[in-house]
């Protein structure tokens, strides 16, 4: 094949041979073929690792491989027998790096030894793990206030390191803790609580085999959480229909074969998946939702006019819930013609959706990006909860909420401390647990420790995992802030772009990575995560880590902390060398969640954290679940003309976050490039752009600073009008620091308002 630019419309089922083939590909182009394949098996196994690609939970049934191809994916980038140690970055100065592409930098390898930036040559340079310790402990305590600092977790961080980083953090004074939940599932974490008294989902992996119907909005299952398409075909299989409500018609969400069926595999055979394909604007959920939730109001009155059952759970909503006659009144005051205009859907099709919603006696709604990633992400979830309420499906076995996670440990973290505003019961338990008195000030989360860069108030950044860089909004003014900091540290496995946009002083500090066998004093040892499910599991590495210099996240916690807090009476050095003594503190620290830690999680695959509205227990002010209004039908404030597009930056098939592995996205056809736009094909004409056409796009704005990214190929496809498409991170310059959801803090990813410019010619970074 050709390493030109093009498009060719996929046409097949997702899954299937393309996915086997890609993921023996993927395993014999890392070189990692036999020690992969024995990591493959011990994969989401009691006594091996979880994959550290997505927060699904693993099912009950016993299956012998229990992996996807882009598990194998993240999998075969992390046991790669590439790596980046000395010599390479004594052959490359920062500046060259700079100018190399994410993919490239990816492609180098395992970084296997400490480095710290040397100013005079702009080279990393090997330093020694106490050097490292000894400058971030010198940084630190030269603030003139802890809140300078800031202390980043993505979300592939085990249980037990969180737990540590977040004493650690809270010892030394701040609660500045961004974290990449801010930027993804945060609209849950603080928007579903308000709705049902917790910010978690409420399913479990058994409920999928008991649901009467499943929808899922806003979440590229295929692509992002490709396990869960087993439970999808299931549902399928026994009958039960699926509404996927999604701008893209993303080809796993219409046919799918699992690449583990090998009936299926044998006879190129595959499974419808969704029986109704709702082709929503971006934005256009809530209209969505009004919609269904009007048709259900109108079916319940006719039922009960006509003497039949009614068809919603009056019961559920009696004893169970709150605010029911204002929801109703809001509802019913929303007109058709405004739900059509802003769904983009026919009424006829809503109200055919709302027909199986009401014949369903237990319902799962699963959300994911398209969902949260946008100004009102969180108002969005009430909406979600409020259908769910409706029918009384919360409580019941096959119904409940189901966020999908993104990163394997994202919930996790939270639980344990990562948490920029924390409860006074949590900070008076730590007080309790560790003697010392932990600061009560609310921190920062993502948006306002970027703020804090900006205007010059943050010193040190310290990033546990993540590419924190390329991840947030406006990157070319956050490089430049990021440039300013006295003090950049990145605790990473692989090389990446938040390692080369740095502080006057920079570490770079590699850790030994989920797959790896992580031995200390006491043994080897497994660290804990917690799935999307509230399951917590153990992992244990089964591969040798890749260099001998490699330290884990929870040790360079723990010597970080003893730089930093000399005086420090926690016993750090214990942790280091048994981490059931971290899990033992956790217990203290979490009665209600995690009594008894170190024995549960020995037994049989570990145990699930309570969620108590499977209970029908609502921790709400009101004690009851609330339902809530949106005010009208707006996700995203209007802005611009009859010529802006809402644009969703959005994840390829070969990427994972800023990871790109390769420039391919198989089932949207794009292959050798990431510079694309998808567009609506009257839209395009009314553009004057043809297919293949080079556009630019400008983000429309009234701040006064302007946002462009040139060379964008632009691809016809089959998007909603005014709905456009392209990926993440390359598009982040165009998303501004200040479009974000007010409750939580996230920015709006999935909705920025674009108009395109002028044609620009190709510029996209590919050296060899
Ligand atoms: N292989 C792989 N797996 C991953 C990741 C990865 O990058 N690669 N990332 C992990 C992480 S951290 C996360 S958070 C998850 C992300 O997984 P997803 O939640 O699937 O995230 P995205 O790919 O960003 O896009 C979500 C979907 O939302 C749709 N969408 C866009 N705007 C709207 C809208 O307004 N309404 C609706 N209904 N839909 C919309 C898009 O078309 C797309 O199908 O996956 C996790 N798993
Ligand atoms: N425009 C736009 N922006 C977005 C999004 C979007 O959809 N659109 N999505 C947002 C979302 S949902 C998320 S979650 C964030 C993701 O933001 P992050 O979590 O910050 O980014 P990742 O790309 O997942 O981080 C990858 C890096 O993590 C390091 N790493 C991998 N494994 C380990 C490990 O085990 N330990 C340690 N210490 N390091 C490790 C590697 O060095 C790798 O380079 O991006 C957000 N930004
Ligand atoms: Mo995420």
């Amino acid at each position: 094949m050709s390493d030109k630019p093009e498009f060719k419309p996929y046409t097949h089922p997702a899954g299937g041979w393309g996915a086997a083939n890609a993921t023996a590909r993927v395993l014999m182009e890392q070189s990692v073929l036999a020690k992969g394949s024995r990591a493959l098996l011990a994969m989401n196994h009691p006594d091996g690792f979880k994959c550290p690609s997505c927060a699904w939970p693993d099912p009950d049934r016993e299956k012998t491989l229990e992996f996807c191809e882009n598990g194998a994916k993240a999998l075969a980038f992390e046991a790669t027998k590439r790596t980046v140690g000395a010599d390479f970055f004594a052959a490359h100065t920062v500046t060259d790096l700079m100018s190399r592409s994410d993919h490239w930098l990816e492609e180098q390898g395992r970084l296997t030894r400490p480095m710290r930036y040397d100013a005079a040559t702009d080279h990393y340079v090997p330093c020694t793990w106490d050097e490292a310790y000894a400058m971030i402990g010198r940084h630190l305590r030269a603030l003139d206030h802890p809140d300078q600092a800031e202390f980043y977790t993505s979300g592939r961080t085990s249980n037990e390191a969180a737990f540590l980083y977040s004493v650690f953090v809270r010892a030394f004074g701040t609660n500045n803790f961004p974290d990449c939940s801010n930027m993804c599932h945060e609209p849950t974490s603080r928007g579903l609580p308000m709705s049902i008294g917790i910010g978690k989902g409420t399913v479990q992996m058994k409920d999928f085999a008991h649901a009467g119907a499943i929808f899922i909005i806003g979440q590229n299952t295929g692509t992002n959480s490709p396990r869960m398409m087993t439970e999808l075909v299931h549902a399928r299989k026994r009958g039960a229909p699926i509404v996927a409500v999604n701008p893209m018609p993303e080809r796993a969400l219409i046919r799918f074969t699992e690449p583990q069926d090998p009936i299926k595999m044998a006879t190129f055979g595959s499974t419808p998946i969704a029986s109704e394909f709702c082709h929503v604007r971006i934005g256009g959920d809530v209209a969505f939702l009004k919609g269904v939730m009007k048709t259900l109001f109108q079916m319940d009155a006719d039922a009960v006019a006509k003497g039949e059952p009614a068809v919603l759970d009056h019961a559920f909503i009696t004893e169970h819930t709150d605010g029911f006659a204002a929801l109703k009144a809001d509802i019913e005051a929303t007109r058709w013609p405004d739900i059509v205009a802003t769904s983009g859907l026919s009424e006829e099709q809503i109200r055919r959706v709302a027909g199986i919603y009401a014949a369903s006696n237990a319902t799962i709604i699963c959300f994911g990006m398209g969902v949260t990633q946008h100004q009102q992400g969180s108002r969005v979830i009430h909406q979600i909860a409020n259908l769910l309420m409706l029918r009384g499906n919360f409580g019941k076995e096959g119904a409940g909420i189901c966020p999908v996670r993104g990163h394997s440990n994202v919930q996790g973290d939270r639980t344990v401390g990562i948490d920029e505003k924390p409860t006074s019961i949590y900070l008076d338990r730590l007080q309790a647990a560790f003697g010392f008195s932990p600061p009560r000030e609310h921190g920062h989360h993502v948006i306002e420790s970027v703020q804090a860069m900006i205007d010059g108030t943050a010193k040190v950044f310290i990033g546990m995992g993540g590419n924190f860089i390329h991840a947030i909004p406006d990157t070319p003014v956050a490089y430049e802030a990021m440039a300013r900091l006295d003090l950049t540290v990145g605790i990473a496995t692989k090389l990446n772009r938040g390692h080369l946009v740095h502080g006057r002083d920079a570490l770079i500090l590699p850790v030994i990575a989920r797959s790896e066998i992580d031995m200390q004093k006491t043994g080897p040892q497994f660290v804990t995560i917690e799935d999307a499910m509230s399951g917590v599991t153990r992992s244990h590495g089964v591969l040798h880590p890749t260099s001998a210099d490699l330290r884990s996240e929870i040790e360079i916690v723990c010597r970080m902390a003893r730089a930093t807090l000399p005086d420090s009476t926690i016993d750090w050095e214990g942790f280091i060398d048994d981490y059931d003594l971290i899990r033992d503190k956790i217990a203290q620290v979490y009665p209600d969640l995690y009594a008894g830690f170190n024995t549960r999680i020995r037994q049989g695959k570990g145990f699930s954290l309570p969620v108590p509205p499977r209970q029908r227990i609502w921790n709400t002010p009101t004690g009851k679940a609330n339902f809530l209004i949106f005010d009208g039908l707006d996700e995203d404030t209007p802005i611009g003309g009859p010529d802006m597009l809402r644009l969703s930056t959005i994840r390829s098939h070969d990427q994972y976050n800023t990871t790109v592995y390769t420039n391919n996205d198989r089932y949207r056809g794009v292959y050798n490039t990431r510079m694309v736009v998808f567009m609506n094909k009257d839209d395009m004409a009314a553009r004057g752009l043809t297919d293949g056409a080079m556009a630019a796009l400008e983000t429309i704005s009234s701040d006064g600073t302007q946002r462009r990214v040139n060379g964008l190929m632009v691809v016809p496809y089959p998007m909603p009008r005014g709905s456009i498409a392209g990926y993440y991170p390359e598009l982040n310059p165009l998303l501004p620091l200040s479009h974000f959801d007010q409750i939580a803090g996230t920015p709006a990813a999935k909705s920025i308002p674009v108009r395109v410019t002028a044609a620009a010619p190709a510029a996209q970074p590919e050296p060899a």
